[in-house]
């Protein structure tokens, strides 16, 4: 296999309107980032992704670009990204970009000039559609609810696509110029030094040019569009190659693709050793419930469904390549909170759950305020919640009848704006993310989660996920835990997760506890790397205490 630097990376999410104030406007930005990079030093990061900071009206928090070579003033001006660039660099960080490729925002001069008109090479950038009998040209309905299709001011059937919010209209990937123009883009952000980019709902940009539309799948008469993208799944490859020829490639790039519904026999093209993407985010175990009432519909997880569903993607990815290990990101609920029986969604479980998904094979991606533990944020009204899909979510609750406390109750276990709350750094008001009242609420547990309060402390979470990099680092290790084949353990009961990690010379094994009851595993010749919770190793068999983890060594 051709090594590559970032194999045995480990890779943290930052969410930058909500990571660190500099300004003082409640709203996070890149000098903030900048005074923090010395704490992601501290947890080992390699690799830094910044959710998108580029010129947008912020209709879906940026995932709605207007200019993509720009900073918008909130974050700052493209010399405090380059001062930014510079320092992480500095510090042995690389920087990777969020791309938002599928579509941009009605306020990027390219709509605007296919609105103003329609015969201009930008227009052939979008999808303009005529409808039919009064109807829009399909059933399909976007991920934020509503059709997919939004009507032309002053033209009673003219309509334009958009897959997400009608302010995010979709870029038309079968336009060669258009792609071209994106290209030259990514260029010359790869030549400015970033490492490479994290790429947007891409599997979204091939599209049945027929507009057949499919089965209604809702009382709405309307159809998911995950579903149609699914359907198209094996036409984005082509363009993907493109990209990687024209872009990636030429840089040695780094590249990660949010790539939901990736049919199997498509895997080795996604991340195998000349794949369009570096690695992927395995999604596997994350509920793409994008039905009508994708909230109302929701099924709790559990751990034996993320273990098995995890274990089930490690073992196809051992032979192919690498996967991205997440439990969270900006788009979901807290992974404590979201995989975890209500007894662990606490720092026994937090650190139990941070031990295996940073040590499964693959990239780990990190997202801020998961190595704290940080749990769901608890909202006491659907007015302190500013996401649009949350709040689409919510009415789409009401109008299935739920009460506006199941919605609201809802909204808490399921809505993204549960993971989009301020960084808590300290015990001061605002938790030292800003000195003025922040743009979305503080977590409720500032004073038991915040870095001041977990710094000192050895049993902490944060610790603990150091300890976790640290190990992913260690000389003695590293080749196993970048290398090591992905193998399960035979797993006691449904709360817990073993697996190990097969080397040349050395395994490493993994065992992770959610259970109500003690596990003793009988590990032979062996030597202990890290725990969490309660562990005793004597005579060759580890005791595992519920809510503990155990990271172990068998030197062949
Ligand atoms: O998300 C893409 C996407 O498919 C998600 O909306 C997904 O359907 C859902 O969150 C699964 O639970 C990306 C960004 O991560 C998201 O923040 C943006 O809202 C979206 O694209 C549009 O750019
Ligand atoms: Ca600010």
């Amino acid at each position: 296999m051709d090594r590559k630097w970032w194999h045995g990376a480990v890779a943290y999410q930052i969410y930058p309107k909500s990571f660190q104030d500099s300004n003082q406007d409640g709203i996070g930005d890149l000098k903030g980032i900048i005074r923090r990079l010395d704490y992601l030093k501290e947890l080992h990061v390699d690799i830094l992704w910044l959710s998108p900071i580029y010129v947008s009206p912020f209709v879906d928090e940026g995932y709605d670009i207007a200019d993509y070579q720009a900073i918008a003033p909130v974050f700052g001006t493209m010399e405090d990204f380059d001062e930014l660039l510079r320092e992480a660099k500095a510090r042995g960080m690389e920087l990777i970009m969020d791309l938002v490729l599928n579509h941009c925002s009605s306020e990027h001069p390219w709509f605007k000039q296919a609105l103003s008109s329609p015969l201009s090479e930008e227009a052939s950038f979008f999808y303009f559609r005529r409808g039919h009998d009064g109807l829009p040209p399909d059933n399909l309905r976007s991920y934020f609810g509503g059709s997919v299709w939004e009507k032309i001011e002053g033209d009673s059937d003219l309509y334009y696509l958009h897959y997400f919010a009608r302010e995010q209209p979709d870029l038309n990937w079968y336009n060669e110029k258009l792609r071209e123009r994106l290209f030259e883009m990514m260029n010359w952000w790869l030549d400015k030094g970033v490492a490479g980019f994290r790429v947007d709902a891409i599997m979204n940009i091939a599209k049945d040019l027929s507009f057949p539309g499919l089965p209604a799948d809702g009382a709405d008469g309307l159809c998911a569009a995950s579903k149609m993208t699914a359907r198209m799944a094996g036409e984005v490859s082509g363009f993907l190659k493109e990209m990687r020829d024209k872009t990636l490639k030429p840089h040695d790039a780094f590249s990660v693709g949010e790539a939901f519904s990736v049919r199997e026999e498509d895997l080795a093209a996604f991340i195998g050793e000349d794949g369009c993407f570096s690695t992927i985010f395995d999604f596997s175990s994350h509920g793409l419930n994008e039905g009508l009432s994708r909230y109302c519909d929701f099924k709790p997880l559990t751990v034996k469904y993320f273990r098995d569903a995890t274990f089930t993607a490690q073992e196809k990815a051992n032979a192919v390549g690498f996967l991205a290990p997440i439990i969270e990101n900006h788009d979901e609920p807290r992974g404590v909170s979201a995989i975890l029986p209500r007894q662990w969604q606490n720092a026994r479980g937090a650190q139990a759950l941070g031990t295996v998904t940073l040590l499964l094979r693959g990239i780990p991606f990190i997202y801020q305020g998961q190595e704290l533990g940080m749990t769901n944020t608890h909202f006491d009204s659907v007015y302190e919640i500013r996401d649009l899909l949350a709040r689409e979510q919510y009415s789409a609750c009401l109008k299935q009848g739920l009460s506006p406390y199941q919605a609201l109750t809802i909204l808490n276990c399921e809505s993204r704006e549960n993971a989009r709350t301020p960084m808590l750094w300290d015990h001061s008001s605002f938790a030292g993310f800003s000195e003025v009242t922040p743009w979305l609420k503080v977590h409720q547990d500032q004073h038991r989660l915040c870095v001041e309060f977990q710094e000192g402390d050895p049993h902490s979470t944060l610790n603990h996920y150091r300890a976790l990099t640290a190990l992913k680092h260690h000389p003695d290790f590293r080749d196993t835990l970048t290398y090591g084949d992905f193998e399960r353990m035979p797993c006691p009961d449904d709360d817990t997760i073993c697996f190990r990690r097969v080397g040349e010379r050395q395994e490493i094994g993994v065992i992770a506890s959610f259970s109500h009851d003690t596990h003793v595993f009988p590990i032979g010749e062996a030597k202990i790397l890290l725990t969490s919770g309660e562990v005793s190793f004597k005579e060759g068999e580890l005791m595992v205490k519920p809510g503990s983890s155990a990271v172990f060594i068998i030197e062949r």
